[in-house]
């Protein structure tokens, strides 16, 4: 059975771009393929945390995965540090990773230059070296295939150049994987400003959301999303990026195509009214089995050391190969 990989930053709160771009796709792919799914808490390093928030906000990342169907029966669910292996691949990976096409990451450049306008103005090295990390997270499980949003088409072009190189100077050692990128939801833009994706780094939250957020919240936040002047109702990323995103939201929560969805409204009132009304149905489920993890944190904890055993063993497989492919000695 094809291997499956993919991961979530437990940094602030998942949002409905996380949802509809990846996990989603973690969901339904559990039918069909060997899946594993993984809280990339050492990704969250590369911007200083705090521990307590962080400590909490993995388990809640742990807990909205599994509110919204990952099925540890079926798929491995683990956190990112409790497999060694992973920072230890990522070190080898760098040794063969080009500087310059670490330099050229768009996502190092966007959240560099955030960093540096920011308080602090620390740009910490992990944050150049953050797609070494995701490419070890990915070639240590032999995966062929990885689900992530438009956002993520670059790392995984990254992976796929270090793995290639390290094969062609050490011999078969890892398997080439490709990313999925779904064809509807991939690139679900922040609600105030659509021309920025959705994301949890925003400023503010109005344009963001949250899997967790409560009903009204959601109303309130599509009712005042952005829009323009025209009134008609067409799907048109480029001239009507407003609209066009609140018709992607409601084509990929409905499963229907955005431009003929459009043909059924006149006026943005009701497609924003039908939009929060779709995505209040999709997230009302989820929050209320999320409630009965929430109150379980045992429970959860008790999944992930399952989890993280069940990737170790395939891990140290994967790093044992590498290892002395490398010619360390064993
Ligand atoms: P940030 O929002 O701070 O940029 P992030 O949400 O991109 O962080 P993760 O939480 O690790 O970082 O992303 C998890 C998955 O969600 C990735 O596969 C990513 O591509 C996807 N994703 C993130 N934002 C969106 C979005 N706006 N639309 C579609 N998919 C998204
Ligand atoms: N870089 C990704 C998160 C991530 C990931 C991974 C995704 C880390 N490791 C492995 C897929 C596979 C992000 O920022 N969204």
């Amino acid at each position: 059975m094809s291997r499956v990989f993919s991961g979530i930053q437990p940094t602030g709160s998942t949002h409905l771009g996380n949802y509809l771009g990846a996990v989603r796709n973690w969901v339904d792919m559990q039918d069909s393929y060997d899946t594993i799914y993984c809280v990339v808490d050492l990704h969250a390093l590369t911007v200083q945390q705090d521990p307590a928030e962080l400590r909490a906000s993995t388990l809640r990342v742990a807990q909205v995965l599994l509110a919204a169907g990952i099925d540890p029966d079926r798929a491995t669910l683990f956190v990112q540090s409790h497999v060694h292996e992973h920072p230890e691949l990522s070190w080898m990976l760098e040794c063969n990773a080009a500087f310059g096409d670490l330099r050229r990451m768009t996502q190092f450049k966007d959240k560099s230059d955030q960093a540096e306008s920011g308080s602090s103005g620390f740009v910490s090295a992990g944050l150049f070296t953050y797609p070494a990390l995701m490419a070890a997270d990915i070639l240590l499980y032999d995966t062929d295939a990885v689900p992530v949003g438009d956002d993520q088409r670059q790392h995984l072009e990254f992976t796929r150049d270090v793995a290639e190189r390290f094969n062609n100077r050490y011999g078969d050692t890892f398997v080439v994987p490709e990313a999925f990128i779904p064809p509807a939801g991939a690139r679900i833009m922040d609600l105030q400003h659509p021309t920025n994706k959705m994301s949890k780094s925003a400023d503010t939250d109005s344009g963001t959301i949250l899997l967790l957020d409560d009903m009204k919240k959601i109303e309130k936040k599509i009712k005042r999303a952005v829009t323009d002047t025209d009134g008609e109702v067409r799907f048109d990323v480029a001239e009507k990026p407003g609209v066009s995103n609140l018709l992607s939201i409601l084509g990929a929560v409905t499963d229907q195509d955005p431009t003929e969805l459009a043909s059924g409204f006149e006026q943005y009132g009701p497609l924003k009214a039908a939009t929060a009304e779709a995505i209040i149905e999709r997230i009302r489920p989820i929050q209320e089995r999320f409630r009965e993890f929430e109150a379980d944190p045992a429970e959860t904890e008790r999944l992930l050391a399952i989890g993280a055993e069940k990737a170790q063993q395939k891990a140290a497989e994967v790093l044992a190969r590498a290892k002395n492919n490398l010619g360390l000695l064993p």
